[in-house]
Order: structure tokens, then sequence, then C-alpha cells
């Protein structure tokens, strides 16, 4: 266990797996702020700073680098990025590159060059590469991601160019974007920067120690980036394990869109760590689920949550199907087999659900010993979704009648003819009370983050029933639960199903037993 100390603040951290370093962006209008923020990013955790020297608004050359050079608690990366290159400094040319051969000259760790200006950059040196200094080579595309050929040329140019470390930054029009800069990392012949901006190149910023990337961004407040799509050094260090991912780390996810919302990867990175377990879970944010598995078809990928819109397009992309999730016909749950690749899908949303519901309900009813609470209860489904179908198959398991209120009339039809049960419009929910004590679950995503004070039905028509469910589990009271809590009812929240579908899924990912109490105490905080 290594001790991190400065000013009076520590990181206990843990032997480091792996050489990445965290690189904390500094980026302020005055040398003093700047200053104050390199303290936080040591006290952070982090490895090294990028002082952006174009963010300064004011910069006397060699006085000001001197200080920062001088009173940075951490190893210095100078960057003076023009705007040509997406930054800030839209001045003279000369004058910028003369700042970085100072920065070199006045004893920096690293600067950074971009490839357009390094040949006049090398030209100014006159044969002479004063100090320690790395000079790093950066390429920016803030359009696309460069097919792999492309991109090997570009590694081929800056590597000519005499850069010490190759810095390469793309934009994922797509996550399988991503693919392309991982493979470029692992076969890189020098020391490699490469990472992909935005949310959808996420994964590129945390799994770069398992590829050999030599540094990724961490910033020090979420959404203070440099670059679209950069995470906390918190999260970085916290969430995702960064100092215990390598080359054989496992990696798993949620596929979803949206996705940004999920507290998937919070509860599994947590139970990895707690057991040692060498695997990390990442918001992945796919458009086309076949397409993801396409590119991303190696044995690392390793398991897979499911949520919004892919669950029933996951059914048809994996090779081998759970009967029940069939049944229900959307998958949440997919493991790629250690055997032979192949995709294994299954649902454990309706157990997560209904185990829930029914602990509610044993809290006001009765009930004999061996048989469901649910059975012969009216149990109303709105939505016809993944999540819809899980619960109506279920609450038909359990003996209930079924009844499913969708948006799309169509969609209600065919799941009620499914299971045997009545089909509604959304528009006749509000009016629908054939008897008092029924059960209400809400399975669309109405009322989730930001649209929180939408509720898929009015108050009104709570006093029909004797228990609320909402899957929606951001946030965690909903404003159909708060009015339905409002009138008295039982309510049982999102995150009770949340937790409970998370149970198998963690023993599958995984093979070992699900931390149900661990689970309960990360989402009691939430
Ligand atoms: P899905 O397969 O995309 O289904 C979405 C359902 O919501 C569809 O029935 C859709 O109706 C309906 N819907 C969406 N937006 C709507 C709107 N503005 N007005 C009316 N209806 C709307 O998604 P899912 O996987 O079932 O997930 C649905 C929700 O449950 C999400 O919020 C998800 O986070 C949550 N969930 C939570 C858990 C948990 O562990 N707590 C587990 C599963 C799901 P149409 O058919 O008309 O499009
Ligand atoms: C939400 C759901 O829809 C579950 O079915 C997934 C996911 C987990 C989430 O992480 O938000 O298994």
């Amino acid at each position: 266990m290594e001790l991190v100390v400065d000013s009076g603040v520590s990181r206990m951290e843990g032997a480091r797996k792996n050489p990445t370093l965290i690189c904390a962006p500094i980026m302020a209008d005055t040398v003093d702020q700047m200053l104050n923020l390199m303290r936080t990013a040591k006290a952070s955790g982090a490895d090294l700073v990028e002082i952006r020297l174009d963010s300064l608004k004011s910069f006397n050359h060699r006085p000001d680098i001197s200080t920062l050079i001088q009173h940075c608690p951490l190893p210095t990366l100078f960057t003076y990025r023009p705007v040509w290159e997406g930054g800030m400094y839209d001045g003279d040319e000369t004058s910028r590159l003369d700042a970085l051969r100072l920065a070199m000259e006045l004893g920096a760790d690293h600067i950074d060059v971009e490839l357009k200006a390094i040949h006049e950059f090398n030209s100014s040196l006159n044969g002479i590469r004063p100090g320690k200094c790395q000079v790093i080579v950066s390429s920016h595309n803030y359009h696309n991601t460069p097919s792999v050929e492309e991109l090997g040329d570009l590694v081929a140019r800056i590597q000519a160019s005499g850069a010490d470390i190759v810095k390469i930054a793309t934009t994922a029009l797509d996550i399988i974007d991503v693919a392309r800069i991982f493979q470029i990392t692992v076969h890189s012949q020098v020391p490699i920067i490469a990472m992909v901006m935005g949310e959808k190149g996420l994964m590129s910023r945390i799994l770069c120690p398992k590829f050999g990337g030599y540094l990724t961004f961490g910033t020090l407040e979420a959404g203070k980036v440099s670059a679209p799509g950069q995470p906390t050094i918190q999260d970085l260090l916290d969430l995702y394990n960064f100092r215990q991912l390598g080359p054989d780390t496992r990696i798993f996810g949620i596929i979803g869109k949206p996705v940004s919302h999920s507290k998937s990867p919070l509860l599994y990175n947590e139970a990895f760590k707690s057991v040692g377990f060498n695997g990390v879970f990442v918001h992945l944010l796919v458009d086309d689920i076949a397409t993801f598995f396409q590119t991303y078809s190696s044995l690392d990928f390793a398991g897979f949550s499911c949520t919004i819109p892919h669950k029933e397009a996951a059914l048809e992309t994996c090779d081998e199907v759970d009967p029940v999730a069939k049944s229900i016909g959307a998958v949440n749950c997919i493991i790629r087999r250690p055997t032979d690749g192949k995709l294994f899908g299954c649902n454990t949303d309706y157990v997560g659900a209904i185990s829930a519901i029914e602990d509610g309900l044993r809290g006001l009813y009765h009930t004999p010993v061996g048989s469901s609470p649910l059975a012969g209860k009216l149990f109303v489904v709105i939505g016809a979704g993944g999540a819809g179908k899980a619960l109506a198959y279920g609450a038909k398991e359990k003996g209930a009648r079924v009844v499913i209120a969708n948006r799309t009339y169509g969609r209600a039809k065919e799941l009620a003819d499914s299971i045997g049960g009545q089909a509604l419009s959304l528009a006749e929910l509000s009016s629908f009370h054939p008897e008092k004590g029924m059960i209400l679950a809400n399975t669309t995503s109405i009322g989730m983050q930001p649209k929180v004070d939408e509720t898929p039905v009015a108050k009104e028509a709570l006093q029909y029933y004797s228990l609320v469910f909402d899957a929606v589990y951001t946030p965690k009271i909903t404003r159909l639960l708060r009015e339905a809590e409002e009138c008295g009812l039982k309510i049982v929240t999102g995150v009770e199903m949340f937790i409970g579908q998370a149970y198998e899924q963690y023993e599958r990912f995984t093979g070992l037993p699900a931390p149900k109490e661990l689970f309960k105490n990360i989402m009691a905080t939430y």
C-alpha cells in the first residue's frame, strides 16, 4: 500500500499494476490560479499536470514558466495549443514555439508540439535538445477517427518527426471507432498517448492501461475538461480502479443509449474491488448492438448489462438465449462464453423486479407460505419494452392478472396477447379502475433524469392501487413514487429492482456469489 502525501492531504493507493500515468489538465487565467490547481491535482492523485499555457489571460514567458516549473509539485507537461489545433492561442507562431523551447530549457519534463509545427520547432533548436525534456508530438482530429491504415501512417509520421512520445486524439462518431485506437496503441513501438474524444470514446480513456497507453487525462472536477469526454481523476481512481488495470483485465459494461445515468459501473466496480476480481465495468454508449459485438469480439470483452433501447435487439444478437428471456422477448445480461466466445443472453430484470414487489406486498397482505402475494392481483404494467415484458412475464408467472398500457397501443396488444392479458392505451390508463387494490408498475422511462417532473399517470388515478413500483431509478424517488406515497400507498423503487437484477449478473460475470449486503450498502448511499 503506497501512501502518497502532500500538503497534509494523502491518498492511500494500492500497489500499481500498470505504468500508465494520470495527467491533470491545468487551465486558468493566471499563474497563481494554476499553482493552486497543481496542488489540487497532486492531492487528487494525479501523476503529472498538463499546463495549458494557452489558457492564461496574460503570459510573460520566462518569469511565468520559471515560476510554474519551480513551484509545481508534480512532473510537468507544457502545452501551448493554437486555435488551429483546437486550443485557445491565436497569437504569433514563432513566439508560441519560443515559449515551448524555453520550457524545455527551464526544465519542463514534457512539452507538447503539434505535428503541423514540429518541423519548424525542430529547426529552431538548431540541433540542440536541452535537458531531460520528452517531446510529445500530437495530432488532434475533431471530426472523426480515421482508418487503421491512416492511423498507422500518422503514428509513423509522428515517430519520424523525432517524437519521444506519440499523441493521437480523434473523435468518436461511433463506439466502434475506439477499437482502432486500441489497435494502434497495443502495436506501437514507441510510447503512445491515444484516445478518442467524446462520450462514445470514454472507454479509450479508462482502458488505456490495458493496451499500454503512456497516459490518460483526468480532470479535477466533473465537466471541467480540456477535451470532450475526459473523466475525473476521482472516477479513474475510485470508480474504475485505474491503478489495478492491466493487460489481462477483463472488460464489462452497460450497453445503452443513453447510458451515462447508469449506476451499474458503481455497483460492479466496487464489488470487483472488494474481492480483487480483475475486471472493470464501464459505460458503453452504443448505437447498434450487433455492430458493437462484431467489433469487440475478443474474449477480453467478457460481459454486459443491457438497457434502453437495446434489450430486444440483444435477443437477436446473442448466439444463445435463456428460454425465459426468449419468452420475455428481452435480454439485459450478456455473457461471452470463455470456451467458444459465443454470446449467451438472459434476463435478470424480471426476478429483480418481481421479488422486490413481492417483498413490498408481503408487508401489506398476509401471504400463505409457498404462495406469491401477487397471485390473483390485478397487475397493471405501463410500458411494453424490455422491462415491461420482463415484469408482465414475471407477474403472470406468479398468478397475477396482467394489464398492459403503452404509448404504442400495438405493442401493448402484442405483449398482452402473449401473456393472456388485457391491453390499454396510455390515455385510457387514468380512467382504468375496475377494482381497488391494484398494483401499478411503471416500466417506461417517463420520469427518468432529466425529465424528473414527468409521470405516466395522474395522481388522482392512484387511489385505486395498493402498491406502486417504478423501474426508473434515476432519481430514486420519481414523481410517480412521490405522489403514490402522498396517497398513502406502498411504493417499491427501481433501486430495489436494480439491486435484485444485479445479483445474477454479478454471479455470471465473476463466477462468485453476489455480495448482496455490499450492493445494498452501495445503493443506500445513492
Ligand atoms: P425500452 O425497451 O426502450 O422500453 C421503453 C418503454 O417506455 C416503451 O414501452 C416505450 O413506449 C415507453 N416510453 C419511452 N418513452 C416514453 C414516453 N415519453 N412516453 C410514453 N412511453 C414512453 O426500455 P427498457 O429497457 O424497458 O427500460 C425502460 C425503463 O426502465 C428505463 O428507464 C430503464 O432505466 C428502466 N429499467 C430499470 C431497471 C432497474 O434495474 N431498475 C431495469 C430495467 C429497466 P413505446 O413502445 O411507445 O415506445
Ligand atoms: C438498467 C437496466 O435496464 C437493467 O436491465 C440493466 C441497467 C442495468 C442500468 O445499469 O441502468 O441490467
